[in-house]
C-alpha cells in the first residue's frame, strides 16, 4: 500500500503508534511535510468525519483519529520547525473561534505559517471573540487568523470582524479565515480580507495579505 494510504489509515483506524512511525518513515522517504500531511493525515480525518456523520462511528473513535492524527503531525512540526527559514517580521494571531474545540487545522497552519517565517501568537481553541479583540490590544498583529470547524461557530467570525470596528482595531489587521465550512464567499459576505482553504493557502493568503506576494484568494 502506497505510504500516504497508510497514513490516512492509521488516522482512520486511531492508531496513534502508526501515525508516528509513519509520518517518520515519510520523512526519511524525503517525502514534503505538507503533502503527507495534507494528501495522508488529512485524508483519513475526511473519512472519520464522513462515517460520523452517517453515524458509523461515535466520538470515542473520532477523539482516537484526532489524537493519531495530532501525534502524526507533531513529528512533521518538529521536523519543519527545525529548518526554521527566514523570519519575516510578521506576524498572526491565530485562534478558533468560541465555542469550537476543532484545533488540528489551525495547528496546521500555524506550524505552515510559522516554517515560512510569520511569528504566531496561538491563542488555542474555544477563543472568545472579547479575547480576540483584546489580544489584537496586545499583540498589535499583521494579520488575525481564525478557525472554526462548525456551522454554529462560524457565526462568531462576522461577530469578531463588528467587534474589532466598535474597537476602531479594523483598519490596523487583516482578516483571514478558514475551517471546513467556511467558504470563499462567506468570507467575502462577511467581509474578511482572506480565506483559505488549507494551510498552504492559508500561507499564501497571509503572504499577500503584508505584501508578501502577490498569491491567494
Ligand atoms: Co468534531 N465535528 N465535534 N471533533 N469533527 C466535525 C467538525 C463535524 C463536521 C462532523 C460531522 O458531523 N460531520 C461536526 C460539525 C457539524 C457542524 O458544522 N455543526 C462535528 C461535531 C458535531 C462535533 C461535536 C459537537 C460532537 C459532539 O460532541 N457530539 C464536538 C464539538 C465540541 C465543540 O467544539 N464544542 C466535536 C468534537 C470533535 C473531537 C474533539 C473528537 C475532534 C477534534 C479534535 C481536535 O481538533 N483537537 C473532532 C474532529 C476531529 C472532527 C472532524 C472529523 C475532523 C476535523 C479536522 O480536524 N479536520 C470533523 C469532520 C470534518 O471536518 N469533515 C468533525 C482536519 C483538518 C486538517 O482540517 O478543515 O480543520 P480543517 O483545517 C484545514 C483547512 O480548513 C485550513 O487549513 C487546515 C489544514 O489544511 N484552515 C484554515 C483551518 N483553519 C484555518 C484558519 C485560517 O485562517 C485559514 C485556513
Amino acid at each position: 500500500m502506497d505510504l500516504l494510504k497508510e497514513m490516512a489509515n492509521a488516522v482512520i483506524e486511531g492508531d496513534e503508534e502508526k501515525s508516528v512511525s509513519l509520518a517518520k518513515e515519510a520523512l526519511a522517504q524525503g517525502l514534503d511535510p505538507t503533502k503527507a500531511i495534507e494528501k495522508g493525515f488529512a485524508e483519513g480525518m475526511k473519512e472519520i468525519g464522513r462515517r460520523f456523520e452517517k453515524l458509523e462511528i461515535y466520538l470515542p473513535q473520532m477523539i482516537l483519529s484526532a489524537d493519531a492524527m495530532t501525534a502524526g503531525v507533531e513529528i512533521f512540526r518538529r521536523h519543519i520547525l527545525s529548518k526554521e527559514g527566514e523570519i519575516t517580521k510578521k506576524t498572526v494571531l491565530l485562534g478558533t473561534i468560541q465555542g469550537d474545540v476543532h484545533d488540528i487545522g489551525k495547528n496546521i497552519v500555524k506550524i505552515m505559517l510559522e516554517s515560512n517565517g510569520f511569528k504566531v501568537y496561538d491563542l488555542g481553541r474555544d477563543v472568545p471573540v472579547l479575547q480576540f479583540i483584546e489580544k489584537v490590544k496586545e499583540h498589535n498583529p499583521d494579520i488575525v487568523g481564525v478557525s472554526a470547524l462548525m456551522t454554529t461557530t462560524m457565526v462568531y467570525m462576522p461577530k469578531l470582524i463588528e467587534g474589532l470596528k466598535e474597537n476602531g482595531l479594523r483598519e490596523k489587521v487583516k482578516m483571514m479565515v478558514g475551517g471546513a465550512p467556511v467558504l470563499p464567499e462567506w468570507a467575502k459576505e462577511i467581509g474578511a480580507d482572506g480565506y483559505g482553504e488549507s494551510a498552504m493557502e492559508a500561507v499564501n493568503v497571509a503572504k499577500r495579505l503584508v505584501g508578501l506576494t502577490g498569491e491567494g484568494k
